[in-house]
């Protein structure tokens, strides 16, 4: 073995609700954003995905085969509260057995409570830019902790807020889909609201946790060296890799970021007085999505909108990623993900990091019933060896989460994009490891590549 992990390294595969679920009106069930959002024309439905809410058993039945042992899955709150306030005891009770049977098999669940779905009846309300779903979120995360609490230590409050904020009300092309970029900031400020107020609930429900958010990060790189481009590599990375995670360290949102994003006159007004004491609630560990870096590159007319999923961040343009790329269009570059991890070690001084994403969507080749995704284990191999790097150089990773455990509802992507270690026949609900499934669990049980 060349490259050996640190002893407690911890391994884990990744899922989301609604990427996985199905059974959407089962138990209870509220409508989400996600379901009203795919009934629009040309969008594929989340229902059935991977029926995972009726083969849950045999889906921790492949984890436990696979060896590894930390599962992050996310629990629905149109589930739990199918209209954002009232408890479905149905709905906890699929969480209740979902824990009880990782926790048969020795497996650790790390409960994610947000992962993009909004009940509907929460949009009604005007959703994420209607600052009192902090509150219910936090009453939410209480819900949550008191019918897990007992048997889960691992909570990440929400994950990625910029593609909830920027792609959901910025761009619109995730639910709830709107075009508002000014409301779009509003819900950015308010889900780090939110973030602080479960913390604080999650806290407040006692016993020994570990809180987390879980931020996606994007490397900024540019083609040209000079002053033009520094600045535009800044302002996406500024709003891109510090919108949120500055505020959550206690720093408010950066100067400069604040100054790019003024014009659009409703960030600094939504932020009231005491807000950023309550985002900034200590962290016991960051998660860490990663997948590719943006190219960014300068608009000569600094007033013209850029082609982010913000517009109004002015001046700059994200150019086309390069080389071989993965099937749903990213760069590969594993060695922008060990410059991330040292950059966060240095930037969030003693804070654990763990990888709470990192994967990649390929077509894979079904032989004679064995599915062969080389690409994909070669895309792990050189992410893993990329991470073990930042080790090495300092950086404090405690774990990796592979996303993701099954081909799963790649969001307004449908069912075009497999992610996963395990491949699903979404015609039978068929499961069949992919050599990349074998490949990762080679490298947990050594601990090591
Ligand atoms: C995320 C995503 C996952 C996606 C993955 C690939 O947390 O980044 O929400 O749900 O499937 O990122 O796009």
């Amino acid at each position: 073995m060349k490259r050996g992990f640190p002893a407690g390294f911890r391994w884990g595969t990744a899922t989301a609700a609604y990427q996985i679920e199905g059974s959407t009106t089962a138990d209870g069930r509220g409508p989400s954003i996600w379901d009203t959002f795919t009934a629009r024309p040309g969008l594929a439905s989340g229902d059935p995905a991977c029926d995972h809410y009726r083969r849950y058993r045999e889906d921790i039945g492949l984890l436990s085969d696979l060896g590894v042992p930390y599962y992050r899955f996310s629990v629905a709150w149109s589930r739990v509260m199918p209209d954002g306030r009232t408890v479905e005891p149905r709905g906890t009770a699929f969480y209740d057995r979902l824990v009880d049977t990782l926790l048969d098999h020795g497996i650790t669940p790390m409960v994610t409570l947000y992962h993009w779905d909004l009940p509907e009846a929460l949009q009604a309300e005007g959703g994420w830019p209607n600052r009192a779903l902090a509150d219910l979120f936090a009453e939410y995360a209480l819900t949550v902790h008191k019918v897990l609490g007992d048997r889960v230590r691992q909570w990440t409050t929400i994950n990625e807020p910029f593609c909830a904020a920027f792609i959901g009300y910025g761009n619109g092309e995730h639910a709830p889909g709107i075009r508002d970029e000014g409301a779009a900031l509003v819900a950015g400020h308010n889900l780090l609201l939110a973030h602080g107020k479960a913390t604080q609930a999650l806290r407040s429900g006692g016993g020994e946790q570990e809180v987390s958010i879980v931020l996606n990060f994007a490397p900024v790189l540019t083609d040209v060296d000079d002053a033009a481009h520094r600045e535009a590599a800044r302002k996406f990375d500024f709003l891109h890799n510090r919108f949120f995670l500055d505020p959550l360290l206690g720093r408010g949102y950066p100067p400069e970021l604040l100054a790019d994003l003024a014009h659009l006159g409703t960030l600094e007004p939504a932020i009231a007085d005491g807000d950023l004491e309550i985002i900034a609630q200590p962290l016991d560990v960051l998660g860490v999505n990663y997948y590719a870096p943006a190219r960014a590159v300068p608009l000569e007319d600094p007033e013209a909108d850029s082609n982010c999923p913000l517009p109004g961040l002015r001046g700059m343009d994200v150019q086309p990623p390069r080389g071989e790329l993965t099937s749903l269009g990213w760069e590969q570059r594993p060695e922008c993900l060990t410059g991330l991890l040292l950059w966060l070690h240095e930037h969030c001084p003693g804070l654990p990091l763990v990888i709470a994403e990192n994967g990649a969507a390929f077509e894979d080749e079904v032989v004679d019933g064995r599915v062969h995704d080389e690409k994909r284990v070669r895309y792990f191999a050189e992410h893993l060896a990329a991470v073990h790097d930042a080790i090495e150089r300092g950086a404090d990773v405690r774990g990796y989460m592979a996303w993701s455990l099954l081909d799963n509802f790649e969001w307004a992507k449908g069912y075009t994009q497999r992610f996963g270690l395990v491949h699903v026949d979404f015609e039978t609900q068929e499961r069949v490891l992919k050599d990349s499934a074998r490949f990762y669990a080679d490298v947990v049980a050594r601990n090591g590549l």
